[in-house]
């Protein structure tokens, strides 16, 4: 049966009446019904707003997308939590990154758990003393490159300077010591956390190094954290096109790669929501310009590579990107046609932090599969709606603007224009924007979307679309397999991975196949049906 947009409306009405009118009102801008209106303009969304307390959130905090998601994958760094043991503990390798060193004399600090241990006297007296002590440690123990330390709530809500002791301590030891005020509570989620990370790493780190790395193209990879290794396909498929990586942002990364990434020709950008402050920062300081790319998907793949190849104007790359794409997608056409018969039609909900939801579409959308409701966590409005950007443009030689534009002199050949005028001078003449595409226009209308997607309504979309696939995290994944729904895994992959590129691609396919087939979850009979006085607890039943 076909979902029409008065069918939609009216379960979001039902789910909407379980709630105090005050919580209503809210939620009802953050659950919608996908669809243009007759000027064909798309709803607005209620994105990157406080979770209503009393609701069950996936959300995460600013230390998980600090410490967890940008930094947690560089190897390198020894990463300090100046906090209670807890927050240390629930974000040691809790992420499925994966590392590779590049040769036996690298480091890699990733399976190390460090912190502070803050205790009640140090709540009282002040912590500093012991971060200092902590930093010491570290260093006489590892002598790493660099050391970083993330606050925690406490830290913040007794004033603890950790910038002050990361200045002093860098002076001491002479490596890189910087500090993050992440505090858990800033912010509404884990972005927050995200927005301090870019802008620590750019100003302590960025542009301190320019003596690796050679390559005729050279880009950085923003916004890919080798979950389950899909850094090590995207980095097998970039080579074998013969374009340079200089950084990845961050997942398998070096703390010498962020220093050279200013070096780099381009951006290309994978999750925008967590990155996006870096590109942005590194276009105006170093004139590097970005672009979009998603590899997750194996057409996502062979079209990033061509846009990447694009943006070079090199007839030799181009050819090179298509000669890949020819050697890869065999393979991938092979699984394909085995994959697809057994998983066409189905329906999948796909509900992950600020990029995978929509990412995540594409390699559905390759096996047939229809996806009826998604969202994020923590999205903004631009990742569910898109957004224009303006392209750079580009300076030539003895362009005397490079001040005004803000470009520090080692600036490239590019500079952003972001000025209203330019924008509306270069509308009128017909040039393309730099546009990326959004959550809701891409996917298909009357699905429903739904921001910072709560317990209840989790449940409440499981009871009336029996979807054939449940993807989100691991707060969920119970109780969706305890309703009898297959249920992956976005965020770990559970044990599974790569599934970016085209060997991904492959990978997920066989996965997606073999769970939506799978007979065994339609034999669970849930605790709640057996048990009528759990169902009584229960406020959806
Ligand atoms: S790896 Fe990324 S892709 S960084 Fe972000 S928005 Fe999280 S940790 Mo979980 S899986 Fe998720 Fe995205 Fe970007 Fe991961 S969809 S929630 S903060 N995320
Ligand atoms: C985070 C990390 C997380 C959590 C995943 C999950 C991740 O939000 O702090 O809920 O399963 O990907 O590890 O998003």
């Amino acid at each position: 049966e076909k979902n029409t947009a008065a069918k939609l409306e009216k379960i979001k009405g039902e789910i909407l009446a379980k709630y105090p009118t005050k919580v209503a009102r809210k939620r009802a801008k953050q659950i919608l019904v996908n669809r243009r209106d007759t000027n064909g303009k798309m709803p607005e969304v209620g994105a990157n707003v406080r979770t209503v307390p009393g609701i069950i959130t996936q959300r995460g905090c600013s230390y998980a997308g600090c410490k967890g998601v940008v930094l947690g994958p560089t190897r390198d760094i020894v990463n300090i939590t100046h906090g209670p043991v807890g927050c240390a503990y629930y974000s040691w390798l809790t992420r499925r990154n994966q590392t590779r060193p590049e040769s036996d004399t690298d480091e890699n600090f990733m399976n190390y758990c460090f912190t502070t241990d803050m205790q009640d006297e140090h709540i009282v007296f002040g912590g500093e003393k012991k971060l200092k002590q902590a930093i010491q440690e570290a260093f006489d123990l590892f002598h790493p490159k660099a050391i970083s330390v993330f606050s925690t709530c406490p830290v913040g809500l007794i004033g603890d300077d950790v910038h002050a002791v990361a200045r002093e301590m860098k002076e001491k030891l002479g490596i890189n010591v910087f500090a993050f005020s992440c505090e858990g509570y800033k912010g509404v989620s884990q972005s927050a956390g995200h927005h301090i990370a870019n802008n620590g790493i750019f100003t302590h780190v960025v542009g301190l190094n320019d003596t690796i790395g050679k390559g005729k193209f050279r880009i950085n990879l923003l916004g890919e954290y080798n979950i389950g290794g899909d850094s090590f396909e995207i980095e097998r498929i970039l080579d074998a096109c013969g374009i340079s990586l200089v950084s990845t942002y961050s997942g398998n990364s070096s703390i010498d790669h962020f220093a050279n990434s200013h070096t780099a020709d381009l951006n290309a950008i994978m999750c925008h929501r967590s990155i996006n402050y870096m590109a942005e920062m590194m276009e105006t300081k170093f004139g590097i310009p970005w672009i979009k790319v998603n590899f997750i998907g194996a057409e996502s793949t062979a079209k990033s590579l061509r846009k990447i190849a694009q943006y070079f104007e090199d007839e030799e790359l181009k050819a090179k990107v298509e000669e890949v794409i020819a050697a890869e997608m065999p393979a991938v056409m092979a699984s394909l046609e085995k994959a697809k018969p057994r998983c066409e039609g189905k329906r999948a909900m796909l509900f992950v932090g600020g990029s995978r939801a929509h990412h995540y579409q594409d390699l559905f959308g390759e096996l047939g599969m229809e996806t009826l409701a998604a969202g994020y966590e923590f999205g903004h409005r631009d990742d569910y709606e898109g957004r224009k950007v303006l392209p750079s443009i580009k300076i030539d030689a003895d362009s005397r603007n490079i001040e005004e534009l803000h470009i520090t002199p080692d600036a490239k050949r590019y500079a952003p224009r972001k000025d209203e005028e330019s924008l509306k001078k270069l509308e009128s003449e017909g040039l393309a924007f730099r546009e990326y595409e959004g959550l809701m226009p891409d996917m298909k209308e009357n699905t429903l979307v739904i921001d910072d997607i709560s317990q209840f309504e989790t449940e409440k979309l499981i009871e009336i679309f029996k979807p054939d696939i449940f993807c989100a995290g691991i707060k969920e994944k119970y109780a969706i397999q305890k309703s009898g729904i297959p249920m992956k895994q976005l965020h770990s992959y559970d044990s599974g991975g790569p599934y970016a590129g085209f060997k991904g691609a492959i990978n997920f396919y066989g996965e997606i196949e073999r769970m939506v087939n799978a007979k065994v979850w339609s034999f669970i009979t849930p605790p709640w049906a057996a048990e009528p006085e759990l169902s009584a607890n229960y406020a959806w039943v």
